[in-house]
């Protein structure tokens, strides 16, 4: 309490208000994704490797092998967690009583455990189509398949998913952000690299005709992945083309799908300039798209930065996509979700409007010196304080819990 009186009084010095910074932070909601409860494996079948040039390394024990168990896992991650939380799901986590449907003929029945499970716990709920661990995108290729009958079966997939969406939307009264990622590509140079654009633009065409309110459809580009390597159809210029001529779908940014000095930090005000929504995957590239867990680093502080000095956060939608199977994975959701929360933290406990007057002014020496300035000043403090606000334990203390929950669950599971 008498850090966080000092750390106040500090920032409020520099015209910063960190009871306000503090009050729209737990406004934000953060869309925690499902998949790093059980590296991406889903519930249709038990052992289905992973494909569509993504990868989940480590075996790390105790992953969630059942929808009952990555819920309860999710309870504790969410436990330890401030503010408002979204839990992002894909197609491939539907619950099946009885019967399993294929991709094609998913039904919002099929997720009734899981609205259930939002409501209970005060969460909301976004949604993914899921275009890859499956036979037929045994060969990389899905709503870009030269088959047509490839792809009137992703297409229908593509259909049903937006449905489900509208349902969580329409049962929780939130917007869902229903996201299409596909892996298509070609491992070697290709003879046609507009032919499979073409269709892709159809297959989207097809899939977003449906108005369905509440649901915000975003696509998702890549510049490469493990075995696609010279070609990726869902390109940056491909979907930023598509969402900029198609309103009421939106281009999401993933920071780990682009060249290795691009920043996600950057397109953002780019976007913002034209569209009135923003989706992101928030994860971190190491030398390629490996999702390790997000850290409290430059960049992520960075996209922060952005989101808050654009007046975004209304606008940005934030969700998480990384999948560490080395380490704990309650852990993992816990670290990844707090700092991106502390990096929102630190982006509202800046004083922008006098830095952007600063850069106005063309007084870039005072602009430096301020800067640096601020990196020294008690973030920690303030994030401590919320943290306690929010009923969840702080830095250092969550972890015990999550230890005794490896030693009493996960180490039991096979
Ligand atoms: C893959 C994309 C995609 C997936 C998830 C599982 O490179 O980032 O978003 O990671 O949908
Ligand atoms: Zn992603």
């Amino acid at each position: 309490m008498e850090r966080y009186e000092s750390a106040k009084e500090q920032y409020g010095k520099i015209g910063v208000d960190v009871e306000k910074a503090m009050e729209i932070l737990k406004t934000v909601p953060i869309s925690i994704h499902c998949w790093q409860g059980d590296d991406v494996t889903g519930f249709e079948n038990a052992g289905e490797a992973l494909t569509g040039g993504i990868q989940a390394t480590g075996n790390y024990p105790g992953k969630a092998r059942s929808p009952e168990e990555l819920m309860a896992d999710l309870d504790l991650a969410l436990s330890l967690i401030p503010g408002r939380k979204k839990i992002n799901l894909h197609a491939s986590y539907a619950i099946f009583e009885g019967a399993k449907a294929d991709r094609d003929a998913l039904k919002p029945e099929h997720f009734k455990g899981w609205v259930e499970y939002a409501k209970s716990r005060g969460v909301g709920l976004d949604f993914n189509p899921t275009y890859f661990s499956h036979p037929k995108a045994a060969d990389g290729l899905t709503l870009s398949h030269p088959d047509p009958e490839i792809r009137a079966f992703w297409v229908r997939h593509g259909i049903a998913s937006r449905r489900i969406a509208a349902y969580f939307a329409a049962e929780l009264g939130e917007e869902c952000v229903c996201n299409s990622w596909i892996p298509d590509g070609y491992k070697d140079i290709p003879a046609d690299r507009l032919g499979p654009r073409l269709r892709l633009k159809d297959s989207l065409d097809q899939i977003f005709a449906e108005k369905l309110p509440g649901v915000i459809d975003c696509v998702e580009s890549k510049v490469f992945g493990i075995g696609v390597e010279a070609y990726t159809v869902g390109s940056s210029e491909f979907y930023l083309s598509y969402a900029a001529s198609h309103p009421g779908v939106y281009n999401l940014l993933d920071n780990g799908h682009y060249h290795p000095t691009e920043v996600v930090s950057d397109k953002i005000p780019a976007l913002l300039a034209f569209f009135d929504k923003l989706p992101l995957h928030v994860t971190r590239p190491m030398r390629w798209d490996s999702d390790h867990v997000v850290l409290l680093e430059d960049e992520l502080k960075e996209i922060a930065r952005e989101i808050v000095r654009c007046d975004g956060l209304d606008k940005v939608k934030i969700g998480l996509d990384y999948f560490d199977a080395s380490i704990n994975r309650i852990a993992a959701w816990v670290v990844g979700t707090r700092n991106m929360q502390k990096a929102l933290l630190s982006a509202l406990l800046e004083p922008a409007g006098q830095f952007r007057a600063l850069q106005d002014e063309g007084d870039f020496t005072r602009l430096m010196a301020e800067r640096e300035a601020l990196k020294l000043y008690p973030f920690g403090d303030v994030w401590e304080e919320y943290c306690g606000r929010e009923k969840v334990p702080g830095e250092g203390a969550w972890f015990a819990q999550v230890m005794q929950y490896e030693k009493d669950i996960l180490s039991k599971r096979g």
